[in-house]
């Protein structure tokens, strides 16, 4: 039982300089990774795990997938960056595989999720003021309460969480908050003319896997048509096939009409976003009025392509529904009185623990760990179960043992 990790010296000396030279912005379990491949890792002490947290959905296709890292390895020896002060000779074909891949007509490469989430708005603006002729300075975006997209000063006005915003003020201005899930609060927002999008997960990952109930997807594309309001699809964590399609609006056959893509978009190899729109909202934003330094390099485009194609040729979208569907019937059969509810799509999935002490979900993370399984909590008592995509049964049912075997631990917390 672990109340206390006793970490190896190999693990210490690592914590220590993290400690001791590092910002204390994370709060991580105490386990030091040195190689990854396919669904696992291991640590500086050469124990081996089970990755069921995949970088928070960014190695869907598994740790140091080969064809990705000989994309990568090759492309690193002939040219990495040019900046978009001049062309490439990738950046246009890249531009027309994903752009042909997910059926937009075109894109805009940033590097992170949150870049893409920050362009998105500027998008929708530039729209709104250009196109719908929303007064200058006066267009409204939407968002939903429990939504995250990142970390940067407009990422954290729209959100509804404390540990996100707190003290960080003041706020970008524009932004409104609607519950998630409720189609007749939208509505009721979208009364006002000036609203320009509504920005959306389809299934909310960091406020612990939180599914919308069926319809509300086309309920939201239909209310942003009646309205003539941007939906803006954030698939940053859901997108990929992590949910069991390739995007998670494909549940529902939902085109938003900016799709955010990121994470898995470089197989966790490096930071590569998108933003992907047709050319009426595209089109409003000008030579010289958005970019960035890295954003469309050449590294980064093959990288995209590779990634991008080992989804589809590894059909990793029908696995994870395979896979999702079967870790999820195994954690019933545990039968847990801990486990209080198993949700997911796909290989996106969480469970929420039910324990008088407020910490359990961690102390069940650090047993889970001791048994050769990586997942961490969010939120306080859910624990995401996200593995890499191409997991296969045998996989499941070893994580699932190590569930089983760890679960007893919470009988000794207080
Ligand atoms: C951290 C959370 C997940 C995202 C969605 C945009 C972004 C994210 C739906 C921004 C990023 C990351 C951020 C990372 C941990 C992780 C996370 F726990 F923070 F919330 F996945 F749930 N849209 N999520 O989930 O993408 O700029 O990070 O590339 O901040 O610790 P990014």
């Amino acid at each position: 039982m672990l109340s206390t990790i006793q970490a190896s010296a190999a693990t210490q000396y690592f914590l220590d300089l993290e400690h001791e030279f590092g910002a204390h912005n994370y709060h991580p379990l105490p386990v030091v990774l040195k190689k990854g491949q396919g669904v696992y890792l291991w640590d500086v002490d050469d124990k081996k795990y089970l990755d069921f947290l995949s970088g928070y959905s960014a190695v869907n296709q598994g740790h140091c997938h080969p064809s990705i890292i000989q994309a990568l390895v090759e492309q690193a020896s002939s040219l990495t960056l040019t900046s978009r002060a001049f062309h490439n000779n990738l950046l246009g074909i890249y531009e027309s595989y994903i752009t042909e891949y997910f059926g937009y007509d075109k894109v805009l490469p940033m590097n992170t999720g949150v870049e893409a989430g920050e362009t998105a708005i500027k998008l929708a603006r530039r729209w709104g003021y250009t196109v719908k002729n929303i007064p200058e300075n006066m267009a409204r975006i939407i968002f939903a309460e429990g939504n995250f997209w990142g970390r940067t000063m407009a990422a954290i006005s729209s959100s509804t969480d404390p540990s996100s915003y707190r003290q960080f003020g003041p706020f970008m201005p524009g932004f409104d908050v609607v519950p998630y899930n409720d189609l007749e609060a939208l509505e009721l927002a979208f009364q006002n003319s000036h609203v320009a999008a509504f920005m959306v997960e389809p299934i909310q990952g960091e406020a612990g896997v939180v599914i919308p109930d069926d319809g509300y997807l086309s309920g939201v594309r239909a209310l942003c048509d009646q309205y003539n309001v941007l939906m803006i699809a954030d698939e940053i964590q859901t997108g990929l096939a992590r949910t069991g399609k390739m995007l998670a609006c494909d549940h529902e056959n939902v085109r938003p009409d900016i799709l955010l893509l990121g994470k898995a978009l470089s197989g966790g190899t490096l930071p590569i976003s998108a933003v992907l729109a047709d050319d009426v909202v595209m089109l409003t934003i000008k030579a010289g009025e958005h970019g960035s330094t890295y954003g469309g390099n050449p590294l980064a485009c093959k990288v995209a392509m590779a990634s991008l194609k080992v989804i589809k040729d590894e059909q990793l979208a029908e696995n994870a529904a395979n896979m999702g569907e079967l870790l999820r019937n195994e954690l019933l059969q545990l039968e847990s009185p801990y486990i209080s509810s198993i949700r997911g799509r796909g290989l996106l999935n969480a469970i929420v623990i039910s324990h008088p002490n407020p910490e359990a979900a961690w102390h069940l993370c650090l047993e889970l760990m001791q048994n050769g399984l990586l997942a961490k909590p969010t939120h306080g008592d859910k624990i995401r179960f996200a593995p890499p995509l191409n997991i296969t049964k045998n996989q499941i049912s070893d994580a699932v043992e190590i569930i089983r075997k760890s679960l007893p631990a919470l009988d000794h917390i207080k």
